[in-house]
């Protein structure tokens, strides 16, 4: 008996203990956070979020942040948001394999570079193909207009194109010839448009090169299990959207298809 109760006292020591990590992988960070803990092994407990719904309105999710955004770590008193702090948290704290982000100081100032400049451009334009097409339409119950989503495609075809001219280039990986986390984060940010049936890598041999390479040494079923949601537009346009949130969101979004 007393064995037991160790036991049971011992799990929830380490459940208490365990890493915590607040994810919706219908969103890119939330996936690159996802791939990397899973791929270096790194135990965490899975705290599904779903945006679609409004979890991330709740007042128990107000609590672990109050920006109201997924992704977000919690190790144990400590919580920390946004997907690259998250992620160089990760590196350091589980001292995982140096390519993914290389001790080297120039190798590394790149791969800051290209999280910083991902932001503004290929994040923002991945982002707005499939709200344009799938969720907005949810929301407001009707499509976008193709002028709308033809200028979204124009502006992240101009941010593709700097990606593969400024940061691929002829290499294997976006900073030299191994992984790193600057791949990660554009790997799950290209991968959403598809979301929306939109594989914007069409007619880009070397991206599409490259694109292949990354998910193999991320590994094919790691890759899948991540995108698995976002791969499935019928189950995307079947989603309900959560009421409240729905009645919220609405008025903003169509003003802003004004
Ligand atoms: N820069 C942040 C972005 C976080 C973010 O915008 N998350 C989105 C999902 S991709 C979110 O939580 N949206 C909910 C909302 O804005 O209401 C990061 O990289 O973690």
């Amino acid at each position: 008996m007393p064995e037991v109760s160790v036991g049971a006292a011992h799990l929830r020591l380490v459940l208490a203990m365990m890493l915590e990590l607040y994810l919706d992988l219908l969103s890119q960070p939330c996936r690159a956070v996802y791939i990397f803990a899973k791929k270096n092994n790194i135990p965490f407990m899975m705290k599904p979020v779903e945006m679609l719904k409004g979890q991330h309105f709740t007042e128990e999710f107000n609590k672990v942040n109050i920006l109201r955004k997924v992704p977000v770590l919690k190790d144990g008193d400590f919580i920390l948001e946004e997907s690259t702090a998250i992620l160089l948290y990760l590196t350091r704290k589980y001292n995982t394999p140096s390519y993914w982000y290389p001790p080297d100081m120039k190798k590394r100032a790149r791969v800051d570079e290209y999280l910083a400049w991902q932001i503004s451009t290929i994040r923002a334009g991945t982002s707005k193909i499939l709200w344009l097409k799938v969720v907005i339409p949810l929301f407001v119950g009707h499509q976008v207009s193709p002028e709308k989503l033809y200028e979204a495609m124009e502006e992240l075809n101009l941010a593709i194109q700097k990606l593969e001219d400024k940061f691929l280039q002829d290499k294997p990986f976006l900073i030299g010839p191994e992984i790193s986390l600057a791949d990660l984060v554009a790997i799950v940010e290209l991968m959403q448009p598809l979301g929306a049936g939109c594989d914007i890598l069409v007619g880009r041999p070397k991206l599409q090169e490259w694109r292949k390479r990354v998910e193999l040494t991320l590994g094919k079923d790691l890759f899948m299990e991540a995108h698995n949601r976002i791969l499935n537009p019928q189950e995307l346009k079947s989603i309900i959207i959560d009421p409240p949130l729905k009645a919220q969101m609405k008025p903003l979004l169509l003003k802003m298809l004004k």
